[in-house]
């Protein structure tokens, strides 16, 4: 290979779920778009996605299978590899069970390949396969399964042009998802539509926004609560909707009209009047979207309060099964959606059937000719907490666990007492430190298949170049290792014949051809005898099957909002779940290391502009400059997610400051 991908290939842009066109068109500068793209109609892309080339050091790269032998690991054949991984898991499943096995996986990979690795796990005998879309949205996505039916994107990015208002809360779209933001929010913004950010820290969003909402951390579904009971007092909500397409009503409005605004305003630290207007003008708008991120999944719990409290809004306003509005989750990494589509999910089936639905166990049985076990699967939180207890062995599919689960030092344990860890990475990572076979994979750019992106559009991606020296193909590797592990049907001659068999195995997909695909993109869900897909979801009933979805009690509870005397809340965000960067980038801007403190808490401690701190918690401490700033509320720091990584464990983090000495 002369080092540059092939000219005027077609593919995805691999750094973010908004799911950009790209091609190359010789110009070395970087990647480039062309007019009439599914997502990028203009041709455009963010700056990252230009850079989409240049990702991957070619230094970098895993070229050869490795083994670990006498506690190094040495380069070997492509055959001994596969020799120790038949082994290692043959032997495992024998002493122990199929679920002594977790295999994590894969948004970095496509459609075929997640469908590949759920196969041969769950053919294999263990639903214990998850993947870290999970740690991104999970609590938006079981809410939204849980009463519409489905954690998909409610409408499409398109639609969302036609919105009057808009509510963006948690989520930063302006710098994470640009292209997203730019071509279909900003151009509804300049068209008169408002902006809400509901967000403790003011960021990029935030100044498009006509109003700015701060809160404490954690309290958002108190402050969307607050929404909700002016949107009742005012009488502005969607009667006629409330009356066809919902249930529980009289009891939501009975706790509604219990709440002390003013109470639970100063327990949220928000001002008033603009929770008032900012009800108002979602409440008076036709239509209006909600847009969320992973700043309401803080903490890495599931509890889905806030989530819940922006569906009743929804539901309540009407803004659900109609253009312009919706619940519309950002997702991040590229194919985030197309894993979870494709059943990289302990507890689904491809399609998002649940592993629970005889029937469908039954259908992919025939296809497969062994059944999936009907006992659904940790996630994978617990799957990681329980390596070396319970879970003996794990494949790790495109993930990094040592540094983006948990804390990691328990995953550096855990890692160390698995008995054996097969990685399949492009590149050497905290958690390849840990293995006891590494197989050097691909990178996007070297790869086919179909990627699914955060309004559901699946798109085709075309292999520019061969992977460097020894590496192999994902997707090769996975159906190498399905036909040497099992007895099943593993032997593909492409992508193409996956994506037909996922097809047939994802109700969602039907009907869906890759081929197809080449002249543009297809959005699920896909029913057969359609010609497009369906834009807007929960139209006349809800994905679930039901006409009417519940109202949820109003959550007020603790909110766990405030350091003690000392202590500071820190929030973090810039989130990298991308390749550029964390293992590959390797690190942040110097300008994003900074701690973004308020004027006011500065004084305190009499800290001063560019200051060298040490900012400790009960997990750690990071040496960083201060940066003093209103962007941030009083008693909250802001740190890049990266940067703040030793600070990090299970729960909030509270922080206190010294002076670097
Ligand atoms: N401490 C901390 N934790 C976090 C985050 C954080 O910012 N800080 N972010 C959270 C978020 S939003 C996310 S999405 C997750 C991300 O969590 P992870 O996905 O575990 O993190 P990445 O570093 O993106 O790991 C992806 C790995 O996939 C490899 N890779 C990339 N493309 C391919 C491919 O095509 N094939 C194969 N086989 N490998 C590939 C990369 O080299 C990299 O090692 O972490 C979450 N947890
Ligand atoms: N350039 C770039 N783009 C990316 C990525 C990347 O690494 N780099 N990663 C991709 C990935 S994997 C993901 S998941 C997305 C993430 O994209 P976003 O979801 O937008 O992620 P963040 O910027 O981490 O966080 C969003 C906001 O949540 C706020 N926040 C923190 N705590 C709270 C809270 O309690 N309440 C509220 N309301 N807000 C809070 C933070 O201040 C931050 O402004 O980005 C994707 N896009
Ligand atoms: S918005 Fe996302 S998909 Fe589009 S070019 Fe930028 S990083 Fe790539
Ligand atoms: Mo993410």
């Amino acid at each position: 290979m002369d080092g540059l991908p092939h000219e005027d290939t077609k593919s995805v842009c691999p750094l973010c779920a908004v799911g950009c066109s790209v091609r190359y068109d010789g110009d070395v500068d970087g990647a480039r778009g062309w007019p009439d793209a599914p997502v990028n109609t203009n041709g455009e892309l963010c700056p990252k996605g230009i850079g989409a080339f240049d990702v991957f050091d070619e230094e970098e790269r895993l070229t050869r299978p490795l083994v670990r032998r006498a506690g190094d690991l040495e380069a070997v054949s492509w055959d001994i590899a596969y020799d120790r991984i038949e082994r290692e898991f043959g032997r495992l499943i024998a002493e122990y069970d199929p679920d002594a096995l977790a295999f994590l996986g894969a948004p970095h990979c496509t459609n075929e390949e997640n469908y590949l690795f759920q196969k041969l796990a769950r053919v294999l005998g263990t639903n214990n396969v998850d993947n870290r879309a999970r740690l991104c949205h999970n609590s938006t996505v079981s809410a939204m399964e849980d009463r519409l039916g489905s954690g998909g994107m409610t409408n499409s990015l398109a639609d969302l042009a036609e919105a009057e208002a808009f509510l963006i809360i948690g989520s930063n779209p302006a710098d994470q998802q640009p292209v997203a933001f730019d071509s279909y929010i900003r151009s509804a913004v300049n068209d008169g539509a408002h902006l809400i950010h509901i967000d403790p820290r003011a960021n990029a969003t935030t100044r498009l926004a006509d109003t700015h909402i701060a809160p404490r951390p954690g309290t958002d579904a108190l402050v969307v609560a607050l929404v909700v009971k002016t949107i009742l007092d005012e009488g502005l909500f969607d009667e006629g909707f409330v009356e066809e397409r919902t249930t529980g009503f009289e009891a939501f409005v009975a706790a509604v009209e219990e709440l002390d605004f003013e109470a639970l305003a100063e327990r949220a630290a928000v001002d008033s009047h603009a929770v008032r207007e900012a009800a108002r003008t979602f409440g008076e708008a036709e239509r209006a979207a909600v847009v969320a991120g992973t700043g309401i999944e803080e903490d890495g719990h599931s509890d889905t309060d806030t989530a819940d409290a922006l569906l009743n809004l929804l539901l309540l306003t009407g803004n659900i099964g109609k253009r312009g509005a919706g619940m519309n989750l950002f997702r991040g990494l590229t194919n985030e959606q197309g894993a979870c589509d494709a059943g990289a999910l302990p507890h689904r089936l491809p399609g998002h059937r649940s592993i629970e639905d005889a029937a469908a166990r039954a259908q992919i049985g025939k296809e497969w000719g062994v059944e999936p076990p009907a006992e659904p699967g940790p996630t994978e939180l617990e799957l990681v907490r329980a390596f070396g207890n319970g879970v003996r062995g794990a494949f790790v599919l495109g993930e990094n666990p040592a540094v983006t689960k948990l804390d990691s030092e328990t995953v550096a344990s855990g890692l160390d007492a698995l008995d054996f860890l097969l990685v399949q990475d492009v590149t050497h990572t905290e958690t390849t430190a840990h293995a006891d076979v590494v197989l050097p994979a691909s990178i996007w750019s070297e790869k086919s298949g179909t990627v699914t992106n955060l309004d559901r559009q699946v798109q085709r991606m075309h292999a520019m170049e061969a992977p460097p020296d020894a590496a192999r193909r994902d997707f090769d590797i996975l159906a190498t290792l399905g036909d040497r592990l099992t007895d099943c049907e593993f032997d593909y001659d492409d992508p193409a014949a996956v994506f037909a068999e996922l097809t047939a195995a994802n109700p969602q997909y039907a009907g869906m051809s890759e081929e197809d695909l080449d002249s543009g993109s297809q959005r699920w869900p896909f029913p057969e005898s359609a010609t497009a897909g369906t834009d807007v979801l929960h139209r006349d009933t809800f994905v679930s099957g039901e006409r009417r979805a519940p109202f949820t009690p109003v959550i007020t509870g603790d909110c766990p909002v405030d350091a003690d005397d000392d202590g500071l809340v820190l929030i973090t965000g810039s989130r990298s779940g991308d390749i550029a960067n964390t293992t590959m980038g390797g690190s942040v801007g110097t300008a994003e290391k900074t701690l973004a403190i308020h004027p006011t808490d500065a004084d305190e401690r009499g800290l001063i502009d560019d200051e060298r701190v040490a900012v400790e918690s009960a997990c750690g401490s990071v040496e960083t400059t201060v940066e003093i700033s209103e962007s941030v509320r009083p008693g909250t720091v802001f740190l890049h997610a990266r940067a703040a990584e030793p600070l990090i464990g299970n729960d909030r983090t509270t922080v206190t400051i010294t002076k670097h000495t």
